[in-house]
């Protein structure tokens, strides 16, 4: 056999070693690193035209022709091995990653406003309808706001530490507590409203925390207190006794008959304790209104005239009235909660079912 005839039968040969070795190549690294192998600088096609310095003149095109020849169909059959490797991954791919879209989707558990704060919010939003303003104001306060303003002299058993939390090392040495009461957002609201030049009528419900030192089963140190007032020209009783008919409907979705008890607080003049009509016996009398048919919900009064000038509000043309209720004992009576201490537990059973 010739030289060239043996060159011809050696790139043949190299021909179908790599058909067989393209196609049996199972990813596109190992294809490539064929490529390289065969069809590359210093592969095995390219190593055969090094002994075409052997052949005669005439035939050196001839190989050259035939391995170019071979060199095309095997760039086909590699492209097209590829487009099929590259098909494969992308279905493995797909496969991977497919999604059962007939299975139930996971539910994320819905949030819901502590019973509280609803409790809060449903009075607040009572109280913005019928047009008093939303103030809030610092959980720290100062004696003046908590205490002076509400003309509670200094000897007042509510000062004493066993109901207020004072700060220690304040910053300007002034001393400073924990609001016992939201009532300091009350003298601000005023204070603000007349240092801004204002004149009333006024009327503003003040939501929020207050905190006592005090702890047992139907007292927490932290509670919630809504605190109300509106001042104006010949503001009476019978407004506070309306506003207050009125709330307390709307707030226990139900006409609740109301009475006021006379009774004490230095901030009003005259004082007034307010009872519903019990709502679990109906006024027959039953355990928890321990057989009265009444059940005492909050405080309320005239604002002392003291108060209204430790605010510079004119006492010989403005009155108001004034009121302050638990949050806690409101939201536990409408919902029949048996213990405080469910408030602050946090347990998601209770919270849960009382989720809104
Ligand atoms: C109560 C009872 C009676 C009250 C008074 C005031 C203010 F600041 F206007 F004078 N705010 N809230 C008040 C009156 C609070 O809570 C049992």
């Amino acid at each position: 056999m010739s030289d060239i005839d043996a060159m011809i039968a050696q790139l043949e040969s190299i021909r179908q070693q790599a058909q067989q070795d393209f196609a049996a190549a199972a990813d596109s690294e190992v294809l490539t690193a064929l490529k390289v192998k065969y069809l590359g600088k210093k592969g095995e096609l390219t190593g055969v035209l090094k002994g075409v310095g052997g052949l005669s003149v005439e035939d050196r095109p001839r190989i050259g022709q035939v391995v170019n020849t071979i060199k095309a169909e095997l760039e086909q059959v590699i492209e097209a091995r590829a487009a099929e490797l590259g098909a494969q991954a992308d279905a493995a791919r797909i496969h991977a990653e497919r999604i059962d879209v007939s299975l139930p989707g996971r539910v994320m558990p819905r949030g819901a406003l502590h019973p509280v704060q609803q409790g809060l919010d449903e009075m607040t939003a009572i109280f913005d309808r019928m047009g008093f303003m939303i103030a809030e104001g610092p959980e720290i306060e100062t004696e003046f706001h908590n205490f002076d303003a509400l003309n509670i002299p200094p000897e007042h058993p509510a000062r004493a530490m066993h109901d207020t939390f004072f700060l220690r090392d304040t910053e300007n040495g002034e001393p400073m507590l924990l609001r016992t009461h939201t009532s300091p957002v009350q003298i601000r609201a005023m204070q603000r409203f007349v240092g801004d030049g204002h004149e009333p009528p006024l009327a503003v419900v003040a939501p929020g925390r207050v905190y006592r030192c005090d702890s047992d089963v139907t007292h927490s140190p932290m509670f919630h207190q809504v605190e109300v007032f509106k001042v104006d020209r010949d503001v009476s009783m019978a407004h506070l006794k309306g506003v207050l008919q009125y709330f307390l409907s709307a707030y226990f979705e139900q006409e609740v008959p109301i009475r006021l008890r006379p009774h004490y607080f230095p901030f009003t003049e005259p004082s007034a304790e307010v009872d519903i009509g019990c709502v679990f016996c109906a006024g027959k009398g039953c355990r928890i209104c321990k057989g009265s048919g009444w059940i005492e919900v909050l405080g309320s009064g005239m604002i002392h005239p003291n108060v209204l000038k430790s605010v510079n509000i004119d006492t010989s043309i403005y009155s108001g009235f004034a009121f302050g209720l638990g949050v806690e004992r409101l939201v536990m009576l409408k919902h029949g909660i048996p213990d405080l201490r469910l408030f602050f537990e946090n347990d998601v059973r209770f919270l849960r079912r009382m989720g809104a």
